[in-house]
């Protein structure tokens, strides 16, 4: 039998990569949008024939509570949120309610129309913040340093008690920074690579960013839906830190990519702005996901320094294309 999967936050990065991976999987795969004046889902637009799509909004809980009883899923993955930890500090109130209450609208909306529906929830490094353990695994304690990661530590145990007090299948996948040529244009790596295919094509002179000294641990976003799906394959639900086990520094991200364009060292363009440091800085993520591998046999394929090399390729293809 044909498996139904829905995920909110199809046009996001994940949601491109994880329908991708379920159509081949083979399964009927319907993404829940939010109404726009325009209808741009450039990560989506190859796949629109093969998918279909749902209006919705983690908003409303009615157009939640329709969605899950029209498309009557086997699965959901609920993607979707405020997922940019600057803005949080700007729109704190907006952040909790797509990030944190959004999960407890999903979660309800599955509840009323099938508790045996399969659940994972988007959870976040984000959560462990000022880290007390490292590395940080399933059990570290949540310390969250911004209104976002406040918000999914919020969406992770709303999780975990609908597991509990209903018996649903409901997992929380702690994923740490996940990118790829996908990945939006303000997220750091993403940026870099951005400017340094403008640099490399003489577009731009300098590229201003925040704190090069945060460490993250940064895996490729194709290899990390592989684990979402995963979770809600077991005999059992749970939780699962998703990482490399490697952490860089943000200035460690710069000089690779500046190296893999053949612009030599970065020192003569990167400029510190403070406009871009935060009012709470993560310093230091560093995940184990040991326990992923050995109940998921899930292990990441693609390397730290493949995942740069491949996103600088990737925007100087694309920035000399639009430049021609
Ligand atoms: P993303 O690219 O920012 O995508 C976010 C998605 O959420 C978009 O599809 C967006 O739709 C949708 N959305 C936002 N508000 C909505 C609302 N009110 N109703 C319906 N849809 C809404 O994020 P991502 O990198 O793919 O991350 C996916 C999820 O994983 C997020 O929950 C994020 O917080 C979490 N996460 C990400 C990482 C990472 O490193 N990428 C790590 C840990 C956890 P529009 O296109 O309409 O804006
Ligand atoms: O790329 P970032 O904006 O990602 P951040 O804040 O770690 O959050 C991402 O990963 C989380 C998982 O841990 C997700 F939950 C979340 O949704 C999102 O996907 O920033 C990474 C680091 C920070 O320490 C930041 O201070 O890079 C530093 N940084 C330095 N200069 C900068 C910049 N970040 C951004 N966005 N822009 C800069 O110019």
């Amino acid at each position: 039998m044909q498996k139904t999967a829905l995920i909110t936050g199809i046009t996001g990065q994940d949601g491109s990569y994880l329908a991708e991976l379920l159509l081949a999987q083979g399964y009927r795969v319907v993404g829940m949008t939010r109404r726009t004046s325009t209808d741009v889902h450039e990560r989506i637009q190859h796949l629109v024939e093969d998918i279909e799509i749902v209006s919705g909004d983690l908003l409303d809980q009615t157009s939640m509570t329709k969605v899950v009883q029209t498309v009557r899923p086997d699965e959901v993955y609920n993607l979707a949120a405020q997922s940019f930890v600057p803005t949080s500090w700007d729109q704190p109130v907006l952040t909790g309610e797509f990030t944190a209450l959004g999960a407890t609208r999903v979660l309800e909306a599955v509840r009323a129309v099938d508790p045996a529906i399969r659940f994972y929830q988007a959870s976040s490094s984000e959560m462990f913040g000022k880290v007390t353990e490292v590395p940080q695994r399933e059990t570290t304690s949540f310390y969250p340093r911004s209104p976002y990661g406040v918000a999914k530590v919020y969406g992770h145990w709303i999780t975990v008690n609908y597991r509990e007090s209903y018996d649903m299948y409901a997992c929380s996948g702690i994923l740490f920074n996940h990118e790829s040529p996908r990945r939006g244009k303000e997220f750091v790596t993403r940026k870099i690579t951005d400017g340094v295919a403008r640099i490399k094509l003489g577009l731009a002179k300098e590229l201003r960013l925040g704190n090069l000294d945060a460490k993250r641990d940064w895996g490729f976003a194709g290899d990390y839906v592989r684990a979402m799906w995963l979770m809600l394959q077991q005999g059992h639900p749970d939780d699962y830190v998703i990482a490399t086990g490697r952490t860089h520094k943000v200035s460690d991200f710069v000089r690779i990519a500046f190296e893999a364009a053949g612009l030599g060292s970065y020192e003569p363009y990167v400029v510190v702005d403070p406009r871009f440091v935060r009012p709470a800085e993560v310093d230091l993520l560093i995940g184990d996901p040991s326990k992923a591998k050995r109940e998921l046999g899930w292990e990441p394929e693609v390397s730290f320094e493949d995942l740069v090399a491949m996103m600088v390729a990737a925007d100087i293809d694309r920035v000399a294309a639009a430049h021609r």
